[in-house]
């Protein structure tokens, strides 16, 4: 059952063709596929649609602009037969609400810290307030770095009843069932099973790594 699956793949390439290979040949082994800006950008919205067929999708496209852009785009992404689609929390409120309105039944995830390097120069000092605004605004979940356990042990106390989606998994350092452990309901991860030389079985390795820790 792909809903028992707390895996979500993260197609991060600029291979259309590759991109569907991969997900056809995981369907139900996955959670969801998650897709950003490089396969959107180097194919169109119809991935979105044909990706669908195989699992839940998620869009990240990362929303952080005026109400009515975030809205046209949550629009289309909704259009286009996503699952989720992620937005940034630090624009404010009107920004996120625009989406969530846009949304009806697309599921919104706001990003309320990172997981690269930078994350600390500005948003993760944040996270507290980008909390507030997620859920003043009703979102479904939000996005936490599964390789920062106190970020993500905190992040997990403060948004009682949302769902979390971690990236940070594999190749920025993070453990699957180390993530799962400290709040995380879903990992993301891209390059680790994508690059791997047999993404199949990378996968699969995972999945078997998260079952033993239960
Ligand atoms: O490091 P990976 O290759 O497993 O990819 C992680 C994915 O999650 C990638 O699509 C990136 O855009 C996204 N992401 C982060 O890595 C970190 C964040 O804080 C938020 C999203």
């Amino acid at each position: 059952m792909a809903d028992d699956n707390k895996v979500i793949v993260a197609l991060d390439m600029m291979d259309p063709v590759v991109a569907r290979d991969i997900a056809k040949k995981r369907t139900g082994e996955v959670f969801a596929f998650k897709i950003g800006w490089p396969l959107i950008m180097a194919s169109n919205a119809d991935i979105i649609v044909d990706l669908s067929r195989y699992a839940k999708v998620i869009c990240d496209l990362k929303l952080a602009d005026i109400p009515d852009t975030n809205s046209w785009i949550t629009q289309k992404v909704k259009e286009n037969g996503a699952w989720g689609v992620i937005s940034h929390s630090f624009v404010g409120k009107d920004s996120l609400e625009a989406v969530v309105k846009a949304a009806e039944g697309v599921k919104v995830f706001a990003v309320v810290a990172m997981s690269h390097p930078g994350s600390a120069h500005f948003i993760n000092k944040k996270t507290k307030d980008l909390i507030r605004v997620a859920l003043e605004c009703g979102v479904y979940g939000v996005v936490a770095p599964g390789n920062n356990m106190a970020m993500l042990r905190k992040v997990r106390k403060m948004t009682d009843g949302l769902k979390i989606i971690s990236p940070g998994i594999g190749t920025q350092g993070g453990n699957p069932a180390e993530a799962l452990a400290n709040g995380a309901d879903y990992i993301i991860v891209g390059r680790s099973i994508c690059n791997a030389d047999d993404p199949r079985t990378e996968l699969k390795r995972i999945n078997a790594a998260i079952a033993q820790k239960k």
